[in-house]
């Protein structure tokens, strides 16, 4: 008999296709109202849950579905597990490594870009009539290549937008990341620093570290005071890594020059928020992996590690702190 299964997003036919072959698939009916209480009536049966970032997996959400085995998660980060929830039930977690890697790295390039040369804030500019020609030095901005790039989680993401940053604007790149890894460093050209020399020797600081318990807040008061001036802040992790009030109070005091942001501590941004006002602020809707080519990837990734796992059939990406 085909396992159960509970599909919370909208998925390519080719995804829906392969999940049906292995499994009975429950899914939201059109239109139907989304909520905790529904969802966690699907789940009363399944042996696998197919979810996203969205979706917070919670202790409740766990006893609600009994007889589950796997959840697979269509995204790299996995933030919205409870690991030791999971863990004392023997539930399994897998998320979506490796395909969406390049993708976020050239959006990570784009907000040092767009926040370094001004590009939407000028683009506003044109378009509230404000080009009147003769403006002198008041739209200039900063420049990126042979500049410092400060990497802060040197995974994957940050192999590719180290080799951006390299080769494709000739910058000094220097990363901190928990372990160093020599062999990297060789092979890139790059260095290791302590976190306060990194802050301190860096124009361009991107932070890529996961949100866990020790990286919540990570950067705050006391390291945007560490930056330069003239440092440029990108964060495309988790809203969570940083202290939002410390990154707000950095950016009104021109402690640091601008911010690319691609992530919030609440999401979707409230209205009134004080970033909003910021001109030297970039912010995308948390967009790093959105292409269509990859997030075909990772809805393929997420369905076949779904099966793997309940099936025993093949590879499965299960997140380390559940895979031992
Ligand atoms: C996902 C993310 O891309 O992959 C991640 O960790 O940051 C998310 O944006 C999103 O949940 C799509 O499923």
């Amino acid at each position: 008999m085909k396992p159960l299964i509970f599909v919370d997003r909208r998925l390519p036919e080719d995804v829906k296709s392969y999940l049906e072959e292995h499994c009975s698939v429950l899914s939201w009916k059109p239109d139907e109202k989304r909520d905790e209480t529904r969802l966690q009536a699907y789940l009363t049966d399944v042996e696998g849950y197919f979810t996203s970032g969205a979706m917070k997996v919670t202790e409740e959400l766990l006893t609600s579905a009994p007889k589950l085995k796997v959840i697979s998660t269509m995204s790299v980060g996995y933030n919205h597990f409870d690991i030791p929830a999971m863990r004392a039930r023997g539930v399994i977690g897998t998320h979506t490594p490796y395909v969406l890697d390049d993708t976020v790295a050239d959006l990570i390039v784009g907000l040092i870009l767009s926040t370094a040369r001004r590009i939407t804030e000028l683009d506003r500019f044109i378009r509230q009539g404000q080009w009147k020609g003769n403006e002198g030095r008041k739209l200039f901005g900063l420049d990126v290549h042979h500049r410092k790039l400060g990497i802060i989680g040197m995974g994957r993401i940050g192999e590719v937008v180290t080799k951006r940053a390299k080769f494709g604007f000739d910058m000094e790149v220097s990363y901190y990341n928990r372990s160093r890894k020599p062999a990297l460093e060789q092979e890139l050209g790059i260095e290791y620093k302590s976190m306060e020399q990194l802050l301190r020797d860096s124009d361009f600081i991107v932070l890529l570290t996961p949100l866990t318990p020790e990286t919540k807040g990570l950067i705050g008061a006391e390291q945007f005071s560490m930056m330069k001036q003239s440092a440029i802040f990108i964060n495309a992790s988790r809203g969570a890594t940083v202290d939002e009030q410390a990154l707000i109070h950095a950016l009104q005091s021109h402690t640091i020059a601008g911010a690319g942001l691609d992530v919030f501590m609440q999401e979707p941004l409230p209205a009134q928020h004080p970033l909003l006002d910021m001109d030297q602020v970039v912010m995308t809707p948390h967009i790093g992996s959105a292409t269509e080519a990859t997030r075909d990837q990772m809805a393929m990734l997420a369905a076949r590690n779904l099966v793997h796992a309940l099936l025993g059939t093949g590879e499965a990406h299960i997140v380390p702190e559940l895979a031992q």
